[in-house]
């Protein structure tokens, strides 16, 4: 049973969000990457150019965006964070599930990423599907290549360096065959925030692995497979994104800055609540001559 705290005690939800990262009986222990990954698809929906999606709404919860394969298992994060939720009902979803990511992240040896309440929920599917427009498919396909990478996070407004430092939280977590079809971890030690990824993906071998399942690629270190997607291996083969590679290899403090401010943006897409979220994105965007 989760603590209730005082309404507008994030600290307390913080407090509360490591207590249910320790899961003893889930994957590697730690319901961290899941989390850090709910928060971001919750976020990853987002347009610039039609201002729909994005984390406000909790509309993952609901209709379309609940069955979209692409957010197959994301409910194990949704489960774990039910108790918060319910001894804490003054918060919503998706308040809870940005900020739950944002304590993994930093919990699990990350950055400290920005973040402010303020997001409402959906009250049910047909308010979901009102405000939220056809958001379908938006999310990336790791089966994929670079411009396909372009096209998801240019929808969102982000550059070329800001796509491979988002991509660098395939330092958590892992693949399950059984929700995307991949299988398998990144790095040996998926609960550690760390520049780990670029190192091993501009450093290793990566060779396409044989088996039945989708082209995924494999390299074998202290006696684990490792894996890469098609879109991971995409950012050592465009040569913009291959730079910014090298770079967070060598320097992790780069990478964390690079990653809390990508992040920091991502759980902030499409939140209007007032002249710190979505006008300010505008004006960024409109300074730097992106759509
Ligand atoms: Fe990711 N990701 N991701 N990813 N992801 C998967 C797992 C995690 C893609 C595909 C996949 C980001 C970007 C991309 C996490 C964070 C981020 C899986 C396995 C696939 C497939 C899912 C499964 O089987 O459970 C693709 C394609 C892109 C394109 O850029 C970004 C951005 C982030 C966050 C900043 C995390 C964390 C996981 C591990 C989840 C877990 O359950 O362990």
């Amino acid at each position: 049973m989760a603590k209730a705290v005082p309404k507008g005690d994030y600290d307390g939800i913080r407090a509360e969000v490591r207590k249910v990262m320790k899961q003893p009986d889930y994957d590697d222990g730690s319901a961290g990457p899941v989390l850090v990954r709910l928060a971001w698809h919750a976020s990853g929906t987002f347009s610039l150019v039609e201002h729909n999606g994005g984390s406000n709404g909790a509309g993952l919860r609901h209709g379309k965006e609940a069955a979209d394969p692409a957010n197959a298992g994301l409910y194990h994060a949704i489960e774990f964070l039910m108790p918060i939720q319910q001894a804490n009902p003054w918060i919503t979803h998706s308040d809870l599930w940005t900020l739950a990511g944002v304590e993994a992240i930093k919990a699990m040896g990350g950055p400290d990423v920005p973040w402010q309440p303020g997001r409402m929920d959906y009250s049910d599917e047909s308010h979901a599907e009102e405000h939220r427009g056809n958001i379908s498919d938006r999310l990336p396909d790791g089966a994929l290549g670079a411009s396909h990478l372009r096209d998801v996070f240019g929808r969102m407004g982000y550059s070329d360096k800001e796509i491979v430092a988002l991509s660098g939280a395939h330092t958590l977590g892992r693949c399950h065959a059984d929700r995307s079809g991949f299988d398998g971890p990144w790095v040996v030690n998926p609960t550690r925030f760390s520049n780990q990824y670029f190192k091993l993906l501009s450093t290793r071998k990566w060779v396409p692995r044989k088996w039945d399942g989708p082209l995924q690629f494999e390299n074998i270190m202290a006696g684990e497979r490792l894996m890469m997607l098609p879109t991971d291996m995409a950012l050592m083969e465009d040569p913009v994104f291959k730079e910014w590679v090298l770079k967070y290899a060598k320097d992790q403090n780069l990478f964390f800055k690079d990653f809390a401010n990508a992040f920091g943006k991502l759980i902030e897409l499409g939140v209007d609540r007032d002249d710190s979220g979505f006008a300010h994105l505008v004006r960024q965007a409109a300074k730097e001559g992106k759509p």
